[in-house]
């Protein structure tokens, strides 16, 4: 039986310490891996792409990269993408080099190897025949929420891993199962103060939540749980289904693929 490919987010918040610039969740990345193996040699096509969390963010706020227009470019900015770029491929290779002492077949494929066109990475790129390569040979290509060079009135552009959740799904032929991977049990609301799990959100309730009060965080320049949100309902345009769980427990991905998860959240058409 074909299995399918699964799309994993690995959050920034799941395997960062998002408050202490550049400190990588080992022991997270550990527990992930341990599940991708497993996965892989259950014969599922695996792609891995994971946020920025504090090897990005922080910097991107500091340099001036806030998730405005980047038009009033000055010499600091340049300074600014070396060390994002730097910083983010750094993380890229902790998870690599965690995913190698398990022996994972993985391939990095960075985004900021390409030159975006008007912001946005060109359809028409080889970029995503790598991807598909890739996964014909067995491989599990891992690529991350970046800076990039960019052909429009913006010089260099952030790239965050949600967006390129989109493209992939778009771009990538096969039956996709999509899971984002966060530091939370699901999306949640507080209820006179409690905190509750929205176990069930149709892809076309989205809107109305967005418009609605929810958490923040001031220092992810690509939007928070907002812009998560607003990617999840993009994807439900491609995909019938699109999990968030919490990677910080034990075996959450290969709970979710069993159907043997208790909190987390399912968007649905
Ligand atoms: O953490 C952001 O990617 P994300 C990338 O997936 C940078 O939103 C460089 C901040």
């Amino acid at each position: 039986m074909m299995k399918k490919l699964l799309i994993i987010k690995l959050g920034g918040a799941a395997i960062t310490d998002k408050k202490s610039l550049k400190t990588a969740k080992t022991d997270i990345i550990k527990k992930i891996a341990e599940q991708i193996k497993i996965l892989h040699e259950q014969k599922y096509k695996i792609i891995i792409v994971h946020g920025a969390g504090s090897f990005g963010h922080i910097l991107a706020n500091e340099y001036g990269f806030n998730g405005e227009d980047n038009l009033n470019l000055n010499e600091n900015m340049g300074l600014g993408v070396s060390k994002i770029r730097n910083s983010v491929q750094k993380l890229n290779q902790i998870i690599l080099d965690i995913f190698d002492d398990y022996n994972i077949k993985s391939y990095s494929i960075p985004v900021s190897s390409n030159i975006l066109k008007m912001g946005k990475l060109d359809g028409k790129l080889e970029f995503f025949n790598l991807f598909n390569l890739a996964l014909e040979n067995n491989l599990i290509p891992i690529t991350y929420g970046d800076i990039c060079l960019n052909d429009g009135i913006e010089k260099f552009k952030i790239i965050s891993g949600d967006y390129i959740m989109e493209e992939l799904v778009k771009k990538i032929d096969g039956e996709k199962y999509v899971i984002f991977g966060s530091n939370v049990d699901g999306y949640y609301e507080y209820n006179d103060g409690e905190k509750n799990i929205i176990h069930k959100i149709k892809f076309s309730e989205i809107d109305k939540i967005i418009k609605n009060k929810f958490d923040e965080d001031y220092i992810d320049v690509t939007g928070g749980i907002k812009g998560k949100l607003r990617s999840i309902s993009n994807l439900g345009k491609h995909v019938n289904q699109v999990d968030l769980i919490n990677l910080e427990k034990d075996n959450a991905i290969l709970d979710l693929i069993d159907e043997n998860i208790e909190l987390k959240t399912t968007f649905t058409k």
